[in-house]
């Protein structure tokens, strides 16, 4: 009776989304995890997103981390990187100083903390282009991508849902070469990320926080408690 509730156990990908502030990640996320765009901009402290999706005939369940830009957060955000199987650095069309941050700032980071996980270049906002403002073009960002040896350059629209699936379906396809861990059977590394959730929350407890963002703090300590039922209950049944 038990076995008719068993189901291939999902494997474990943790994926974190880095950029300037403002260049759109949170609402990339939005548009991909919960299929709407946010109306109303809500600086991000941090914020994590499950989602489960398949690729090559296997169940990933990708941890999606995201982060904020701004430098005050610097030492959150250095936690964020522990245990990473693939790091999705975004900049904004309409924002030629996010293109680039991204070897001046971004890439050294990725080098100082987790040196060596592959790295994925999306272009947002791409709904902006063909406006008045000049815009960065297709040629620019893979020109960009080949500086900072990106294994792939992707472009989108969150607000138009143009593209998203496919950049992370993408960073998907380089999280395999990464090592694997099974849900339900948690590695020292996964206990390791858990220990940094919980720094993470220590650290914001002590971080000069901006206007607007109490509702965003209930939400990762609801999906940590969502995630740990889950486990038991796949363990119960297993
Ligand atoms: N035109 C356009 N605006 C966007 C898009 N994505 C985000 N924005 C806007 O850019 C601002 C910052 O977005 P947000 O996702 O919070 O950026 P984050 O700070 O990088 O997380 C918000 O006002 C969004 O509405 C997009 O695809 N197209
Ligand atoms: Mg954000």
């Amino acid at each position: 009776m038990r076995n008719c509730f068993r189901r291939r156990r999902p494997l474990y990908r943790k994926i974190v989304i880095l950029g300037d502030g403002a260049c759109g990640k949170t609402s990339l996320l939005n548009v991909f995890t919960r299929g709407y765009f946010p109306e109303i901009y809500a600086p991000t402290v941090f914020e994590n997103y499950v989602h489960e999706t398949h690729i090559d005939n296997k169940i990933l369940e990708l941890s999606l981390w995201d982060t904020a830009g701004q430098e005050e957060f610097d030492r959150l955000r250095a936690l964020s990187y522990s245990d990473t199987f693939v790091i999705m650095v975004c900049f904004a069309v309409d924002n030629a100083s996010s293109l680039e941050n991204i070897s001046a700032r971004w890439i050294k980071e990725i080098m100082e903390n987790c040196e060596g996980v592959q790295v994925v270049l999306v272009a947002l906002k791409c709904d902006l282009r063909g406006g008045e403002e000049k815009c960065i073009t297709y040629e620019e960002g893979l020109a960009c991508a080949s500086r900072i040896n990106a294994a792939r350059y992707l472009e989108c629209s969150a607000k138009e849902n143009r593209g998203v699936t496919e950049a992370f379906a993408a960073a998907c396809v380089y999280t395999s070469n990464a090592k694997l861990t099974e849900l339900g059977r948690p590695s020292l590394n996964s206990r390791e990320a858990e220990r940094c959730d919980h720094r993470r929350k220590e650290i914001y407890s002590d971080v000069a926080l901006p206007d607007n963002v109490g509702l965003q703090l209930s939400f990762p300590s609801f999906l940590v408690g969502f995630r740990s039922l889950d486990y038991h209950f796949r363990r119960y049944l297993s």
